[in-house]
């Protein structure tokens, strides 16, 4: 155990006698820690230590407000429905001062509870553990429809604007920094033929035909805690994006990390296929929370998930062509190849996109 992240961890303790400190978790954005405590009786009490990735999220402080404001609103929410907070909801654990961080050496780090019993997952079980995270992202959306977003602050700045993020992408393209622009034409080619997609969210939001609401943005399959015992997708985690945005954003990115049969970075493209029955499964558990969409918002959810799994794919390659300045990688084609992966699920949606329109049409209210 590094001495230094005991001495970090020590300001947020509540006692006893720390055990362990281990990396944990499969984000691509925060460095995440175990802390394991011995408490009096033989008791463990667990916490997620992580250092706030600051040349991504410029203003933790702003940050951190964010997410006491939401995860404070959703405990009382989930007090009042007579639920189990410690699972629930993410739980921040302040300082004896008060803060909710603490700032070492020119870096931010911040504290949960840990979430105990449940566990997040690369790869989604089944239709059944999909369904079920359909439910959570549907009573996520709906319990935040009351809160807000006026409180809250915008922690990166045009984060789900693909025609921003487009633009962006070109230019990396011709400035081709690390020379890797040659050996990725096809892929390069394959996000610019698709360029008019990149403006349709915007448009809509421009015309004010869509809500803005208070979305999570970063609803990926690992960010879903699901219950050990019962199945249910007890709590989403991650809730460093949490601030207005567009419903879409965070159905699309649910569909496209889980409505997959492959990991992420999965290098043998024959493996990695869109799965229509997890797409109709999440779709179901999503509408089962009721009515909280508008009509638009509703049509537009198989475009999302493809639009989502395009841009998340653009952004990886944007990260490869930039020589891999913003995902953690394991080793130096990460990034392509994670690109590929998404390409690949781009293709199958616009193969299948008749077959999502029916199965939305299936289960609307
Ligand atoms: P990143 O921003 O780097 O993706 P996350 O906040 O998603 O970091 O944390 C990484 C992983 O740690 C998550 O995928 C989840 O499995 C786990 N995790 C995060 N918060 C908790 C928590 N409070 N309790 C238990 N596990 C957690
Ligand atoms: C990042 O933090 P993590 O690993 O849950 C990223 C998402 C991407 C995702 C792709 C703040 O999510 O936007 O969709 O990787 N988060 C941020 O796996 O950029
Ligand atoms: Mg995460």
């Amino acid at each position: 155990m590094r001495e230094e992240l005991k001495k970090i961890f020590l300001p947020f303790s509540e006692g006893g006698e720390i055990k362990e400190i281990i990396r944990y978790g499969k984000g691509h954005i925060n460095d995440t820690y175990r802390v394991s405590v011995h408490m009096d009786k033989d008791q463990e009490k667990r916490y997620i230590l992580q250092r706030i990735n600051r040349s991504i999220f410029k203003d933790p402080v702003a940050l951190m407000d964010n997410i006491v404001k939401v995860t404070e609103y959703l405990k009382e929410c989930v007090e009042k429905a007579g639920g189990d907070v410690d699972k629930e909801v993410l739980q921040v654990v302040h300082t004896k001062e008060g803060a909710h961080h603490v700032f070492y050496e020119g870096e931010f780090y911040r504290c949960y509870r840990f979430i105990e019993g449940a566990r997040s997952y690369e790869i989604v079980g089944g239709p059944e553990d999909f369904y079920k995270s359909g439910q959570a992202l549907g009573k996520f959306q709906k319990l935040l429809g009351e809160f807000d977003g006026q409180t809250l602050h915008e922690t990166i700045k045009d984060f789900h604007n693909t025609e921003k993020r487009f633009l962006d992408f070109q230019h990396t393209v011709l400035e081709n920094p690390v020379n890797r622009a040659v050996e990725c034409a096809e892929e390069i080619e394959f996000f610019l033929e698709r360029e008019k997609d990149t403006k349709i969210i915007n448009g809509l939001l421009r015309e004010g035909r869509l809500p803005v609401r208070v979305t999570h943005n970063d609803t990926k399959y690992n960010n879903v805690m699901i219950d050990d015992e019962t199945r249910e997708a007890v709590c989403l985690v991650d809730l460093d994006t949490v601030m207005p945005g567009v419903s879409l954003y965070d159905f699309g990115d649910a569909i496209r990390s889980g409505a997959t049969t492959a990991l992420e970075d999965e290098i043998d493209l024959s493996k990695v296929h869109f799965d229509l029955s997890l797409f109709e499964a999440y779709v179901r558990g999503y509408f089962s929370q009721g009515e909280f969409l508008t009509d638009l918002e509703i049509e537009y959810l198989p475009f999302a998930a493809k639009i989502m799994t395009y841009e998340c794919g653009m952004r990886f390659l944007k990260d490869y062509l930039e020589g891999d300045i913003y995902y953690k990688i394991s080793y130096p084609e990460h990034n392509l190849h994670r690109a590929r992966n998404q390409m690949k699920l781009v293709s199958d949606m616009e193969r299948e996109y008749q077959q999502m329109i029916e199965i939305i049409r299936k289960y609307r209210k």
